[in-house]
């Protein structure tokens, strides 16, 4: 808000407002409409932050017009503006008590706005088929420079557009929503799978890929949450139809593939940040289970990146490919993380929140705001900050761990950009109380969902998410840890750690060459003075290759390792825990125990100091160099161990 006020969007790392169009079709969303005051606005009011809410409304009351407005897509002025615009027309309704004299004054004027929106996109629809064109100038009506919309453009209209209908006593937008929906709809192949992209004026489809990301993502949400919101059964068999064949097509053992719509065969394989929000979804509809499977799949991708990738392939059983390596701070595997903990109330998902929230900290974080992160191997920022980081992201985050949040204790509709619909009749007139109130929409929807069988799959999957979630936090230090270092610790699983570390004045030094070798951690090394005689030594065979990213990257960049080098095999590195003896006393037990080198992890969170022999008199006999590392590192290089992995380590002179 300090630096990018009143424009639509934040450049975070020119630290001023973004006016101009300069990004092609991805500027479509900027409308000189104040976007970001308007998309984020029912976050303040999540965030409780009602005198913020409060100047917020009064700024759009007093300010907001379409005066300027040109070219827009229709699809995120719907979504961002039009939803953002009713959500906060309905929570100053809800909430009048709390909003004192604003409160009390209020009549009606941001539904009027959203009138006069919904108004100018109108135009969008006069195709012969009804379905709109992809971008409308808000002033001078439609501008079919495309003719050709994603499904889900088309088929995320009808939440915003018939909630307009309702509120406003006008027919109008939800017949236009219905009307496109009915037509993408009816161009289903005979496999009853739809296309992604279709022609509005013969209404026939153009590309016949089809999946749960870009481009038909959330036309599977809108099917269900129109059901919820409108009451109407038809939308609900819309959705159980569309959903049987995402499972009888796309569903590929843990994950959806794209296939083709006509054929129904796969055509690709990965996964997008994008698709992530689709476990939320089948919480929302009551396939617990599923949703487990299928959120266990991406936790599996984001522990491994540290962040849910924007584009990712996979070849084979295990490698993973990053076609767009970028986190532009979207929010749907966060929304997922949401949903399923609503559903479960495992702690478990907070953690994975919190993790999130550290990684988001740590990376995208700046002077101005928050940035983009162009690429999550270099990690670096780009002047890029879209408003679902406000209005989605950042709720959803906050909605996980603020458990009595009344967006969590009331039952409130989140929209495909997470604005808030309250469910009541005073607003939808066919809203079903009933199917509010039950099951399965009460899964997502109640405080906690009690009584919900366990089955041994969903502990299963519940377990692999546990295990991706230390993987998670073992990426996150990966990422964070300095690389102005001397030791490097490879994991198969884990990634690289590199770090300093600070020689002791006694054994050898590390040789110009450095050492490579293996870790191992012996119980006498721990525990000094006993002798190490029993050798637990760890001599675990080569390198292997991680086959993670692809490697043909500079050495730094890559995570893991692709080469074996069997001449490692028979050094072996100790790592010991400080305490309890002298340094030198650790060193030449590791050293008896068979080590070429010993790594002490300190156990306080300081700066690193040089070890001195305790015995200046008659110093210890040692052979192999001694090096204290930093605990944050050390640390979790023992929890590798202690998960028994095999670590190549190597330590180079400074
Ligand atoms: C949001 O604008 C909405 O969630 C939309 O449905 C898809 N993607 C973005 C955020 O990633």
């Amino acid at each position: 808000m300090a630096h990018g006020f009143p424009a639509d969007e934040l450049m975070p790392l020119q630290c001023k407002g973004r006016h101009h169009k300069t990004r092609g079709t991805m500027d479509d969303i900027l409308g000189n409409f104040s976007l970001m005051v308007v998309d984020s606005l029912d976050t303040l009011a999540v965030l409780g932050d009602w005198d913020e809410f409060i100047s917020g409304a009064e700024y759009i009351i007093n300010n907001l017009t379409f005066a300027e407005s040109g070219i827009v897509s229709v699809f995120e002025t719907n979504i961002r503006m039009l939803g953002g615009l009713l959500s906060i027309h309905l929570l100053i309704s809800e909430h009048r008590e709390r909003l004192g004299t604003f409160g009390e004054s209020y009549t009606g004027q941001i539904l009027d706005l959203a009138i006069q929106l919904g108004n100018r996109m109108l135009p969008a629809f006069g195709t012969p088929t009804g379905i709109p064109c992809p971008r409308v100038h808000l002033n001078e009506g439609p501008s079919c420079d495309s003719n050709q919309i994603t499904t889900a453009e088309a088929g995320t209209l009808l939440l915003e557009m018939g909630l307009l209908s309702e509120l406003s006593g006008n027919p109008v937008y939800k017949n236009a929503a219905d009307r496109a929906l009915g037509k993408v709809w009816e161009q289903r192949s005979a496999k009853g799978i739809v296309g992604s992209v279709i022609n509005v004026n013969d209404g026939k489809y153009k590309e016949f890929i089809n999946g749960i990301g870009a481009g038909v993502d959330s036309f599977y949400e809108y099917l269900f949450k129109s059901y919820i919101l409108f009451g109407d059964s038809l939308y609900l068999d819309m959705f159980n139809s569309a959903y049987s064949t995402l499972m009888k097509y796309n569903k590929n053992s843990d994950y959806f593939h794209s296939v083709h719509s006509l054929s129904g065969k796969p055509i690709r394989n990965g996964i997008q940040g994008l698709s992530m929000f689709f476990p939320g979804l089948e919480v929302l509809a009551g396939d617990i289970e599923d949703a487990l499977r299928s959120y266990a799949f991406c936790m599996r991708v984001v522990a491994r990146v540290g962040f849910p990738p924007e584009v990712t392939h996979f070849e084979g059983d295990s490698k993973i490919r990053l076609t767009n390596p970028s986190y532009v701070l979207r929010p749907e595997f966060i929304e997922s993380t949401l949903y399923l903990y609503r559903a479960t109330r495992n702690p478990i998902f907070q953690l994975i929140g919190k993790q999130t929230l550290i990684a988001i900290r740590e990376f995208s974080k700046n002077s101005c705001g928050f940035s983009a992160i162009g690429n999550l191997i270099a990690m670096t920022q780009e002047d890029r900050l879209d408003s679902f980081f406000f209005s989605e992201t950042l709720k959803y985050l906050y909605l996980l761990f603020d458990e009595n949040n009344f967006a969590n204790t009331e039952h409130y509709l989140f929209t495909t950009e997470a604005h808030l619909i309250p469910l009541k009749n005073d607003y939808v007139s066919s809203l079903d109380k009933d199917l509010v109130a039950g099951v399965p929409l009460c899964r997502a929807l109640c405080p906690a969902f009690r009584g919900m069988h366990f089955s041994q799959k969903m502990a299963r999957y519940i377990k692999s998410i546990e295990e991706s979630l230390i993987q998670m936090e073992a990426r996150l230090v990966v990422m964070t840890t300095e690389y102005n270092s001397e030791i490097t610790v490879s994991s198969q699983r884990f990634g690289k750690l590199k770090f300093r570390g600070e020689s002791g004045l006694f054994g050898n030094k590390v040789p110009e060459n450095g050492i490579k070798g293996f870790a191992f951690s012996t119980i006498p090394v721990d525990a000094c003075p006993s002798s190490s005689k029993g050798k637990t030594i760890l001599n675990k065979s080569v390198c292997v290759s991680l086959d993670f990213f692809d490697c043909d990257q500079s050495d730094d960049e890559c995570v893991g390792c692709n080469e074996s080098s069997s001449s490692e095999q028979n050094i072996s590195i100790a790592v010991a825990k400080r305490g309890d003896c002298f340094f030198a006393q650790k060193a030449l037990e590791a050293e008896e125990a068979g080590a070429s080198a010993l790594l002490i992890v300190d156990n306080v969170h300081d700066l690193l100091f040089t070890m001195s022999d305790a015995r200046t008199d008659k110093p210890t006999a040692v052979n192999i160099p001694s090096i204290l590392i930093p605990k944050k590192n050390g640390d979790t290089l023992l929890r590798w161990l202690e998960l028994g992995e095999t670590l190549s380590v190597t330590i180079r002179p400074h």
